[in-house]
């Protein structure tokens, strides 16, 4: 594959509902989308940044920076046999793995077109429909959550994981576990917690939780592991895990049972599919997270989620729970059982709607050989 040129795009697009974590109310997304130009085909990716380096480190500011000052120049005018070859190329550049994955992923995108291959093929996955749950962020109400968790129950689907913090954590299992004593129920803490919370989340293993996932810091192994022989649930670890060999360390450590892989989280496809196959050989249950995506994140991660190990229902919901309208064409729909089937069409099986792209940008920016060029 030949790369062409590049472009970088920021589109703005509002959610249909706010999204609330420990860190902070989403009202509306700025995205970043990669196309990368190679042989006449267009691959597309998505930057998993969000608005401020709250989750992360990055935002899709540093993320338009990185890509545009050092990942777009370092492929484009370069001929690539495969998607993954964009990793070796971008290795001089520390952190910054959500831009990296933005334009890895566009590459692997472009490679099953040229392939005439389902993405998901490619990246050797074989599960031929994926589990979904959704993430249900905090409410201004208890009885605002309960409403949510039962048109979501509705809905097919097959795990409910509630955002929480200290103040929004055990009064709403009370209530959640008093009506649905059977459902699969999870938590997200995204670092809330420290140590000196410790009682308080003990408390949680009366409410028989899949996992509680990221409770204390960011960045942190060894006080997860020191958590987790003080707990019965599981502990997954989401923020901290920024490849195979933080797995590895996590897992060996005791600092987790479960994964959530997120490929930008990680730098993309190559490096979630190294992650996966160090938790698969150690016997490590990995699920897909989400971020908010549009359609074109969207769809990669339904092709991630195909790989054997990813045994747990992730975080990849129907376009329609977070877009009045999503840039793809069909939109991701999830089936009565909850679970969404894989397609069998070249590339990722869905049409990217351009018109609607185009009309969602507010900074478009081309990188050919030798030139950066706005438009
Ligand atoms: O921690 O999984 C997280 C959204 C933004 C930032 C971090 C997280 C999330 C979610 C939403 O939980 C997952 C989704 O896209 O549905
Ligand atoms: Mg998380």
């Amino acid at each position: 594959m030949k790369v062409e040129a590049l472009t970088l795009r920021e589109i703005q697009m509002p959610l249909v509902h706010f999204f609330e974590t420990s860190f902070g109310r989403t009202y509306s997304r700025n995205i970043v989308l990669v196309t990368v130009h190679c042989d006449g085909l267009t691959g597309w990716g998505e930057c998993a940044a969000g608005e401020d380096p709250f989750y992360s480190e990055e935002s899709f500011e540093t993320a338009w920076y990185a890509i545009l000052k050092y990942l777009a120049p370092a492929v484009v005018g370069k001929t690539l046999e495969r998607g993954r070859d964009a990793a070796p190329l971008f290795a001089r550049v520390r952190g910054h793995r959500m831009a990296k994955a933005a334009v890895e992923n566009a590459l692997w995108d472009a490679e099953a077109q040229q392939r005439r291959l389902p993405l998901w093929k490619l990246l050797g996955g074989t599960r031929r429909e994926i589990a979904c749950g959704v993430s249900i962020g905090i409410q201004d109400s208890l009885d605002q959550l309960m409403q949510k968790i039962e048109t979501e129950l509705a809905a097919g689907y097959r795990r409910i994981k509630i955002k929480v913090k200290p103040g929004w954590d055990v009064d709403a299992f009370e209530r959640i576990r008093a009506r649905w004593p059977e459902i699969v129920l999870s938590c997200d803490a995204n670092s809330a917690y420290t140590l000196d919370d410790l009682e308080l989340l003990k408390r949680f293993d009366r409410y028989n939780l899949l996992m509680i996932e990221q409770p204390l810091w960011h960045d942190d192994f060894f006080f997860h592991a020191e958590l987790q022989k003080q707990l019965k649930t599981r502990i997954c670890l989401d923020e901290a895990i920024r490849g195979a060999r933080d797995a590895q360390a996590a897992i060996e450590l005791g600092a987790c049972k479960i994964v959530n892989i997120k490929v930008g989280r990680v730098g993309g496809f190559t490096e979630a599919i190294a992650t996966h196959d160090v938790c698969r050989d150690r016997g490590i249950p990995v699920w897909c997270g989400g971020m908010l995506e549009s359609g074109v994140g969207r769809v990669h991660n339904i092709a991630l989620s195909t790989l054997e190990n990813f045994s747990l229902p992730g975080d990849v919901s129907a376009s329609k729970r977070y877009w009045k309208e999503d840039v793809i064409e069909p939109e991701v729909e999830v089936r009565k059982d909850g679970f969404i089937p894989v397609k069998d069409e070249p590339g990722s099986g869905y049409r990217i709607r351009e018109d609607l792209i185009e009309k969602l940008t507010v900074r478009k920016e081309t990188i050919r050989r030798g030139s950066a060029s706005a438009g």
